[in-house]
């Protein structure tokens, strides 16, 4: 039977309107456009475009772009199916910016989170006992506070190189987006003076901070001795925690967004500023001292690895950011003869915890001309892919075998778009950034939005110790703006194993909580999104 996936949420009046059709036709048909009073407000024949590989559908592409008609309701017919209704609006995605971002305040540890500011998510603060943690043995003899910080997932864990993409991210949208210096996120600091957003980052910042042990080198993470079972809720987590070893790329972590956090907050907190750089320079100075301490692939219980035996791109991104906010020759020099700085970094994803080096680029592009050079290129890549795409999905691995986490590449490669239309002002780079995010909205194989809260039909099971709303009906699903991992070939838990097993990529997902390699929440992929949305956001009037 044909179906017809759409942006559920919507299309700006703006930018690009395009739905996917899924049909076994192989000639072009015709499609209408009606409005929620049932007229026909366009129509048009469809472009056929044979079998998408990342689903395994036979695709024709539904271009009503020419609409010049806002309002909500509107749906598309073509071969006897009827897309899920949405909008066509001058602005649309406030509300999805606000949500990415008002995440984090329900993720972080070491506070109660107010009921008056979160309904549904009031809890006791997690973690209390997390001001004074042992090392592990293998780890040191000492103790630290490492209190506060954003718990990293559906776990309790607080991991450094995982925070560390996750403050860089929200921080360059904060420095790069407009608006986000005024956005309301309703979190306790709200009307102190400083951005709300970042009051937000500095929670963590603050977490990675207490990360840095004597000497300068950082802890890798920290978390529970032993996994803990769904549902535990914070404050009811029994296990010990314990620091594990310190590691060069969570050193490197640290000098990135220190160095990064002293140039933002430097408006705002002249002493705090200060207190970043002096941080961010002992790292680097430490991480250049002990080059290859590297997070070992095994250390897997009571928390994730987050291994990375290859730290020469974390080197790169944190002299970028330590010569952004310095200018001093030392950074430049370790940029200029970094063999990054020249390599092309935009495969067939731009970045992530382990890859920093093209957010080292992305940095460096606003201000150093080979850099914008390079971004602009990777950035035409993405776009061809993006137009070879049934989905305009910007994000094609070898193979289509998608990775964990997915719904962040994806946008990530969206980031690079992002950043090639703030360098060049071209509308392609802008409209390949919308269309993009019409497949985290539900222009997928699936008909899914995988944001909770946004679209008709949503992902609500995310992998969660304390959302746990399906396995426990007094527990809340995830809050409104929460990102799902989305599809990964990988299939590494049980629930996808028995259920999705031999699918093409785009059906690797499942809405299940105990789907913890399709449908986790992170704060690394949050930010992927609030950055997407801030400047969906931005481009509404
Ligand atoms: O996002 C991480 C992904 O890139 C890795 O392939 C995967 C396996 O190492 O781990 C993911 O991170 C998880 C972390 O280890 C523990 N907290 C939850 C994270 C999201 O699933």
């Amino acid at each position: 039977m044909a179906n017809i996936a759409v942006n559920q949420v919507g299309y700006l009046l703006s930018g690009p309107k395009r739905a996917t059709l899924v049909t076994d036709a192989d000639a072009a048909l015709s499609w209408q456009l009606t409005d929620d009073g049932n007229r026909i407000v366009a129509t048009g024949t469809t472009v056929p475009r044979g079998i998408d590989a990342s689903s395994g559908q036979n695709t024709h592409t539904i271009d009503f772009g020419t609409c010049e008609q806002t309002g909500a309701g509107f749906t598309v017919t073509a071969d006897g199916a009827t897309s899920r209704p949405f909008a066509i609006a001058g602005d649309l995605y406030g509300r999805l910016r606000a949500d990415a971002l008002k995440f984090y305040y329900c993720q972080r540890s070491g506070i109660e989170i107010r009921e008056d500011l979160r309904p549904g998510y009031g809890r006791p603060a997690g973690h209390p006992g997390d001001s004074d943690v042992p090392c592990a043995p293998d780890a040191g003899d000492y103790r630290l506070d490492v209190r506060g910080g954003w718990y990293d997932a559906g776990d309790q864990g607080k991991y450094v190189v995982n925070g560390g993409i996750t403050v860089w991210q929200l921080l360059h949208a904060f420095e790069h987006r407009r608006g986000l210096d005024t956005l309301v996120l309703d979190i306790p600091e709200s009307g102190d003076g400083t951005p709300d957003l970042l009051d937000e980052v500095r929670w963590e910042l603050d977490f990675l901070l207490r990360m840095q042990a004597p000497g300068g080198l950082v802890h890798h993470k920290m978390h529970d001795r032993e996994w803990t079972p769904l549902p535990t809720l914070p404050h009811l987590d029994k296990q010990p925690r314990e620091l594990r070893p310190v590691s060069t790329a969570a050193t490197l972590n640290l000098a990135a967004v220190a160095a990064q956090g002293a140039r933002i907050f430097s408006r705002y907190d002249v002493s705090y500023a200060e207190r970043l750089l002096a941080a961010a320079r002992t790292a680097y100075a430490a991480a250049g001292a002990n080059p290859i301490r590297y997070a070992p692939v095994e250390d897997t219980v009571g928390g994730g690895p987050y291994n990375d035996d290859d730290v020469s791109d974390e080197f790169y991104w944190a002299a970028a950011e330590l010569f952004l906010t310095t200018g001093e020759q030392q950074y430049a020099d370790a940029v200029l003869t970094s063999p990054l700085h020249t390599a092309d970094v935009f495969g067939p994803y731009a970045f992530d915890w382990a890859a920093t080096a093209a957010a080292g680029r992305l940095a460096l592009a606003y201000t150093d001309e080979r850099a914008r050079a390079s971004v602009i290129a990777g950035a035409d890549r993405y776009l061809a892919v993006q137009r070879a795409h049934p989905y305009a999905v910007a994000y094609a691995p070898p193979g289509d075998r998608w990775e964990w986490g997915s719904s962040s590449m994806v946008l990530n490669n969206l980031v690079v778009l992002g950043v090639a239309y703030d360098l060049t002002g071209e509308d392609r780079y802008r409209d390949g950034v919308l269309e993009g995010l019409d497949y985290i909205l539900g222009r997928n194989a699936l008909n899914l939005s995988f944001v909770t809260g946004h679209g008709t039909d949503y992902a609500k099971n995310q992998h969660s110790r304390w959302y746990a709303h399906q396995l426990d009906p007094a527990l809340p699903h995830p809050p409104d703006g929460t990102l799902a991992g989305g599809p990964n070939s990988g299939l590494q838990d049980e629930v996808a194993q028995a259920r999705l097993a031999g699918r093409p990529a785009q059906f690797c997902y499942i809405d299940d909580i105990n789907s913890w390699s399709t449908n986790e929440l992170a704060i690394n992929w949050n930010a992927a999104l609030a950055w997407v949305a801030g400047f969906a956001a931005d481009c509404g009037r």
